[in-house]
This record gives C-alpha cells, structure tokens and sequence, in this order.
C-alpha cells in the first residue's frame, strides 16, 4: 500500500491579523477515514507537532518549526503528499511547506486541496503535482486509488493540473450523499495534544474548552457578493441525516468532548431537519454554539427555547449592515426587523447572541457605515447583542472581489493584506470615491470607543460573561468588538 501523508502546515499572523486558532484539521481527518483502507495513512498537524511561536518583526509564525517538518519527511518518506491550503492570507506558508517537501522527498507526488486551492487552483499547479478543487474526500479516494493502480489521473473530477504549461481544471465535485461518508478518522489524533493547547478554538466564544466544531451540512443556496462558500461547498444544501448527527456527537462524547461548535454554512436552513437534530441530542447535555453564524430570519422564539433546552450557550448571526439598501447589493436578502425580533426574542429566551456586521463596502457612504456602526451600538444596548464589527475584506472568487478588481478598488491582495484586512484592528483594503482607508480608520476610531463603553455596560449586566471571557486567558477581549 501507499504512504500517504496529510500535512496541515504552519501559520503566520501580523500585529493587525484576528486572533490566532488551534484547530481539529477536520477536513484532512474527513479524507484519511475515506483512504486508510488503501494506503497507509499519516498525518503532520503542524499547529501542533513541536508547536512553538516565533516572532520576526512584525510576523509570528506559529507551528512547526522547519526542521521538524524536515524530520518528519525524512522519517515517513511518503509516497503521496497531501497539503491543506486553509485560508488565502496563508497561501505563503503552504509554498513554503511545498519546498521543504521537494527537498525532502523529492520522489513524492504533491497533491494541494482546501479553501485557497479551490478558489485559486492555477496558483497552486505551479508547485503542486495535482490540485484538488471543492470537498476532496472522494476526489482523493480516487486519486489515491488509480495511483495506486497505477492508472492515468486526467479525466478524475475535481482534479486540476498543468499540461504542456496550460491549467487544467475537471468538474469541482460536491458530494450528494454526505451519510455515505464514514465519520472523521480521530483516532488518528492525539485528542490530548489538541486539548492542551492554549490556542485551540480561542476565538469560539464561551466553549473553547475541551471543545470541536462540527458541520452537519454543507452549501449554501444564497448568493451574498462577499462570500466566497458557493466555491468551497457548492450552493446545493446536503445535509446528514440527524441519526447520523447524533452518532457523530455520541463518538466525540467518547474522547470526553462535551462542547460543540456548529460550523455549517447554513446550520438552520431545514427546520425540520434542525428541530429533529435538537430533539436527539437533548438527551446528551452537550454544550454547543453556532460561531459561524446563522440566519437571523429562520430563527423565532419556540425554535430559540428548543435550541436552548438541547444546549445551545451561543448564538452568532450575521447582520452586516444596517443599511437596506446596501444589504440588498451585497445581495444579503435579510430583514432588518426581522433581525430585530430575532435579538428580541433572544434576550427573552436567555440565550447569548453576537452579531457580524461588515463596514467599506464598495457602494455603502460613510453615512452607511454610520448607520451599520449605530446598529451596532443600539443591538448591544437594548438587546445585548454582542458586537463583531468587521472591515469588508475582498476574498478571492466572490463578486465582491471581481467588482473591486474591476473598478480597482483594491490593489494586488497579499497574505499580509488578507490577515490584517478584515478586523476592526486592521487596515482595509477596498477604498472607493466614497471612502479611503483613513475615513474607514477615523470611524472606527469613534466607534470603538462607543463600543467599549457599550460592553462596559453589559459587564455590569452580566458580569460572569465577561470575566469568563478575561480569564479563561483564551478568548482574547478584542474579538467582542
Ligand atoms: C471553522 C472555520 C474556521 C476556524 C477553524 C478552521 C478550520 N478549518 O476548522 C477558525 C476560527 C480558525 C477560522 C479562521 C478564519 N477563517 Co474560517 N472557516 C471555518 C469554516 C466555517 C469551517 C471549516 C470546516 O470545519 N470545514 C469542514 C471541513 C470538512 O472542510 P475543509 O477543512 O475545508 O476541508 C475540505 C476541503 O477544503 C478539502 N481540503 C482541505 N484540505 C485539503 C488538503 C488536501 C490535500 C485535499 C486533497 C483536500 C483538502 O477537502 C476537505 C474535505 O471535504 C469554513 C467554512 C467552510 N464551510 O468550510 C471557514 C473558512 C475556511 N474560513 C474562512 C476565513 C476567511 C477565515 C478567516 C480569514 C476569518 C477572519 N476574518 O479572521 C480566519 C483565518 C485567519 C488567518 N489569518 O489565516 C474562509 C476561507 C476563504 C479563504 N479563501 O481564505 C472560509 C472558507 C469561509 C468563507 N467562505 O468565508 N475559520
Ligand atoms: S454569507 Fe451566509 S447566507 Fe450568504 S452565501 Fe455565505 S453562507 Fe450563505
């Protein structure tokens, strides 16, 4: 059988990034279960094998150090490298890991999936041997296979790859029947290692003890400009079955975990499907939030109470803007008042809620911004609505990028750019007629300390909140603005 090695590499954060995250690599443990019956499978966790923090100026690498990477090459020699490109503003690390491979164990093919090789694949085929486009747990199961078959490669779907200098790109796949897949290899971790480590899950709100994120479903059908999913899990909604939820849940239970992050794109999307998930794992007494936000206009206050009594501790929806009109560009297609029910009916029933709102959008006036920033202030104040108050930030295969690009309202986004554009923190790198960066910085500013006294507010509200927050040494208070 093949050696086949996962490699999740390390990461680099600037003084402006978000917060840095240790996190379970579900994708590459999601593809292991699916190859480990044909080749022999490994994995390097570089934000946890020899983990160790190294500042350089103004950058901080976090992970792996380059010789243990080297080391474990050396040690495992696979036959088939598999390298995870998680986010854009890392695109630098994973080039990096790619040369540290060919050195190693130059006889190895390279294969580069995850979120930046789908949106940016030509990238990646000028290092990598294949690039894997979308969800890759079949597409790798195949690949895997004919390699090992030693079949030709060309017509796999969800493959891309350079011929004669050209880019060649096979149908992205999604995969229908997401029950057919086995559940993720965990026994492959060492679940320890994750659970000690101080970064893990930092920014997911209350529950980053002890704590995994999971997805139920994957796809979205909306098509908001910013938003980059329909390229990563398609817009066709698949869902697992709720039976297949709760053996999932019951698994995790088995290595002690007991609180949950809920990462699906649209957690909420089938209520039906969603109450009979509630129902089973009321039984369990897990803990559980949904960080990756959910929509605000399918929530209502029976749903909010059966979410709470099945242990939900956190809600995040996304509002973005306070402004209709700029909601309808961005294609939002989201009810203000309904959002205000929503948060409303929240604070009736209990439970704690966070809001995304997005600033510097091409088309929004300073006065939009305002309005956003106002919305942001008022939802703390009357509803405790904690606030996330974003800087938009034009990721790679959304509208939102192409327009920018089109009207050049960005320059050539770089992996610092990336890291350091999107937070409150950070310096944005859309400027329109409307709005320069300056305007976006002075706002802020402002806002920032409207906010803060905002939050000051809700400590004395709820005061265990915010000392959890302060002195778990996890969550770092930053990320409640
Ligand atoms: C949970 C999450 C996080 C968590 C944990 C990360 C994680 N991967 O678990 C944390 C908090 C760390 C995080 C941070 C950020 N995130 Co995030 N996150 C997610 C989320 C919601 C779920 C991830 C997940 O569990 N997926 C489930 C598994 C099964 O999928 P997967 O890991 O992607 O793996 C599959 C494929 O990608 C592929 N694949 C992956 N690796 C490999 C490797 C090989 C060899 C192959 C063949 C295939 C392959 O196959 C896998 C199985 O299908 C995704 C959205 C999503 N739907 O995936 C966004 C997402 C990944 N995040 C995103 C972003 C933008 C961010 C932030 C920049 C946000 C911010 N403003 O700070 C930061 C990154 C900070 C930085 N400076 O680098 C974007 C990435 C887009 C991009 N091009 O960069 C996504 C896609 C959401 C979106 N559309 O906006 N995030
Ligand atoms: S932002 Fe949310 S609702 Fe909009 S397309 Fe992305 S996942 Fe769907």
């Amino acid at each position: 059988m093949l050696k086949v090695l996962l490699i999740n590499p390390p990461q680099y954060y600037y003084k402006g990034s978000s917060m840095f995250n240790v996190y379970f690599p579900i994708g590459l443990i999601s593809m292991a279960s699916m190859i480990e019956k044909i080749s022999h499978v490994r994995l390097l966790d570089c934000l946890i094998e020899g983990f160790r923090k190294e500042r350089t100026g103004d950058r901080t690498r976090y992970g792996s150090s380059k010789q243990t990477i080297e080391g474990e090459l050396s040690k495992q020699m696979p036959d088939i490298i598999g390298i995870s490109a998680p986010f854009s503003a890392q695109k630098g690390s994973v080039f990096e890991t790619v040369d540290l491979c060919r050195k190693v164990c130059p006889q190895a093919i390279i294969v580069i999936g995850g979120p930046d090789a789908t949106v940016q694949p030509g990238e990646y085929a000028k290092i990598g041997d294949y690039v894997i486009t979308g969800e890759g747990e079949i597409t790798l199961y195949e690949l895997v296979k004919r390699i090992s078959n030693g079949e030709h490669l060309c017509d796999t779907d969800g493959i891309a790859f350079l011929k004669a200098g050209r880019l060649v790109c096979n149908k992205t796949r999604y995969i229908d029947d997401l029950d057919g897949l086995p559940l993720p290899a965990y026994h492959l971790l060492d679940m320890k290692r994750y659970f000690s480590n101080k970064y893990l899950y930092r920014n997911r709100s209350i529950l980053s003890d002890r704590s995994i994120s999971i997805q139920t479903s994957r796809g979205c059908p909306y098509s908001c400009t910013f938003c980059s999913i329909h390229l990563h899990t398609g817009r066709i909604y698949r869902a697992h079955s709720p039976e297949y939820v709760l053996r999932h849940i019951r698994h995790l239970i088995s290595y002690g975990i007991r609180n949950f992050h809920f990462e699906d794109d649209n957690l909420t999307l089938d209520r039906n499907r969603f109450e009979q998930i509630l129902s089973l794992i009321y039984p369990l007494g897990i803990n559980w939030d949904t960080p990756n936000g959910v929509r605000a206009d399918t929530l209502d206050y029976s749903l909010l109470l059966k979410m709470k009594s099945a242990g939900c501790k956190a809600l995040t929806i996304a509002i973005e803007s306070g402004e209709p009109r700029v909601l309808r560009q961005i294609k939002k297609n989201l009810d203000l008042r309904k959002v205000e029910e929503t948060a409303s009916s929240c604070k009736r029933a209990g439970l704690r809620l966070s809001a995304f709102y997005m600033i510097g959008l091409p088309g929004e006036t300073i006065s939009d911004m305002k309005t956003t920033a106002d919305l942001a202030v008022r939802m703390l104040d009357e509803y405790d609505v904690i606030p996330n108050l974003n800087i938009a930030t034009p990721l790679i295969g959304t509208e939102l990028y192409d327009l920018c690009k089109e009207k050049k309202y960005i320059s050539e986004v770089s992996d610092q750019g990336l890291s350091e554009g999107t937070q409150i923190y950070g310096t944005p790198l859309i400027t329109t007629d409307e709005f320069g960066s300056e305007d976006i910085g002075n706002l802020l500013k402002y806002y920032k300390r409207r906010l803060a006294i905002g939050i000051m507010k809700f400590a004395a509200r709820h005061p265990f909140t915010i000392v959890r927050s302060a002195f778990s040494g996890k969550t770092d208070l930053r990320s409640l603005f």
